[in-house]
């Protein structure tokens, strides 16, 4: 059998299309962690291509494989804007959302799992590794199991996973399980994510878990040993110190800070429209500071990037409402004729605009009432070349369990939000250096490629082991 000998199988393929129909690599941090891999494995990617009832044939961008998933605009709807984004995405997040269990929801997550699972199994050579990402594609492991018992699966759960007391709401608790312990390896953010899951293993299952191996029954009657631990995501550390370095991205910051008045201190916020970012949360407080005086718009002003996304789910539709009335209101409250309080973007930006918008803020605010970690954070520290500026950042944010150099913040205690802010702002530039230099050390000693490699190293001996027996 021929076939790729290295398969990543995702939501969405890693392109995204251009203004002339042709396909254009995406920027993200995955992709570019996964390029070296990917050129040296003749690799292959599993994904839909992000637009409804488009149906492509294979083809190829930087001598990777993509292998378009094709789903309709019904399949859009009941597996990915549903049962991911709207049972799963809540429920996985505390239910800082109300998550909705629907049977229909559910048929389709089965139905376009197989799909995935379909593709992945024809791409993957004889022995191959396959590596599966995130919450939508949850029972692809199993399934893919049963179809090749030869490969090497490891999967990647990019958001929280639950305490056994939310999670078994679920009332396909089981079968998801069952599905993630299709793969050698499944890997979470932080420890604590791992820990719930071998947590529910044991509730649901009783199967014996030591350290971080969960003994799962075997196709051949036996056991195997499937590893739960945490692989902490990070960042291209070099792209972004290269990116913040740039002359030009140095003058547009400048030129971003004279735009707003030329204020003392700039605020920044960049998120996904999202409940779980604490959007509201952090401008509660920032309003409360300007009208208790304790700030004032001649001096500080909130840029906040809230970047649109699923927009067609309810949920977000009304955030995004209030978050617009909450900033009308601010604004209305607070402006004067030449000073905004928050400079409120409802759009995305290029990646070197983003540069720009970290150099410019002297305070960078992650107040996430949950995360799986939190890549801001990170791109906000590595771009910090002058070692100054504060990032505040929520304990609920996986990346906390590396940036605890940060101002630590429970979004939910506003009078906390707020006296974290004020620390900020007053911060002396000693104090911004110490605490930055640490913070920097620790993402640039972790970037993405090492990321990866530690997971596929895990792989890898996932893969001798199973060869031994
Ligand atoms: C999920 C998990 C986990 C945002 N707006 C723009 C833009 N962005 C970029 C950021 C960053 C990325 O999107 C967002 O990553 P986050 O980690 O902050 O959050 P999620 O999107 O929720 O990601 C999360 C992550 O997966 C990885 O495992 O950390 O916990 O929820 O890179 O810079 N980029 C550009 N324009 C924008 O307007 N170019």
């Amino acid at each position: 059998m021929s076939g790729a000998s290295f398969v990543v199988v995702a939501n969405r393929l890693p392109v995204d299309r251009d203004a002339d129909g042709g396909w254009r690599r995406s920027p993200g941090g995955l992709v570019s962690a996964l390029a070296p891999v990917m050129r040296k494995a003749e690799g292959a990617w599993v994904g839909w291509p992000g637009q409804p009832d488009l149906e492509l044939d294979p083809f190829e961008i930087d001598g990777t494989d993509l292998i378009p998933v094709t789903l309709s605009a019904e399949d859009v709807e009941l597996y990915y804007e549903g049962f991911s984004n709207d049972t799963i995405w809540p429920l996985y997040h505390d239910v800082i959302a109300a998550p909705s269990y629907r049977r229909l929801w559910w048929d389709a997550y089965v139905r376009v799992n197989r799909r995935f699972t379909e593709a992945a199994a024809e791409a993957a050579g004889e022995g191959a590794t396959v590596w599966v990402q995130d919450y939508q594609l949850q029972l692809v492991p199993a399934m893919l199991r049963e179809l090749r018992p030869d490969l090497v699966i490891g999967y990647f759960h990019h958001i929280p996973f639950p305490a056994y007391g939310l999670y078994s709401q679920l009332p396909w608790r089981r079968q998801v399980l069952e599905g993630l312990l299709g793969a050698d390896v499944i890997g979470f953010q932080r420890k604590a994510d791992a820990s719930n899951f071998a947590q529910a293993v044991r509730r649901l299952f009783r199967y014996e878990t030591k350290a971080s191996g969960i003994r799962v029954p075997d196709t051949d009657g036996g056991t195997r040993l499937a590893l739960a631990k945490a692989f902490p995501i990070s960042i291209d550390v070099a792209g972004y110190e290269e990116t913040a370095a740039s002359d030009d991205v140095r003058a547009r910051a400048k030129e971003i800070r004279e735009g707003l008045g030329s204020p003392k201190k700039v605020l920044l916020g960049v998120d996904r429209l999202d409940y779980t970012k604490g959007i509201l949360h952090r401008l509660r407080a920032f309003e409360e500071l300007l009208a208790e005086g304790r700030l004032s718009v001649e001096e500080v002003t909130l840029v906040q990037v809230a970047s649109p996304s699923r927009e067609r789910v309810d949920t977000y539709m009304q955030l995004r409402d209030e978050i617009e009335l909450t900033v009308g209101r601010i604004d209305g409250d607070h402006d004067t004729v030449g000073h905004t309080a928050i400079r409120y973007l409802h759009q995305a930006f290029p990646r070197e605009e983003m540069a720009a918008l970290y150099l410019a803020a002297d305070v960078m605010l992650v107040t996430a009432l949950r995360d799986g970690m939190n890549l801001v954070a990170k791109e906000y520290v590595a771009s910090r070349l002058d070692n100054r500026g504060v990032l505040v950042l929520s304990e609920f944010a996986g990346a906390h369990d590396e940036l605890g150099s940060a101002v630590t913040v429970n979004p939910h205690d506003i009078e906390g939000v707020k006296d974290a802010i004020m620390r900020a702002v007053e911060m002396k530039p000693g104090e911004q250096g110490r605490r930055m230099r640490a913070l920097r050390k620790k993402v640039r000693d972790h970037d993405v490629e090492d990321w990866s490699q530690d997971f596929l190293s895990a792989l890898a001996v996932a893969r001798d082991r199973a060869q031994a027996k």
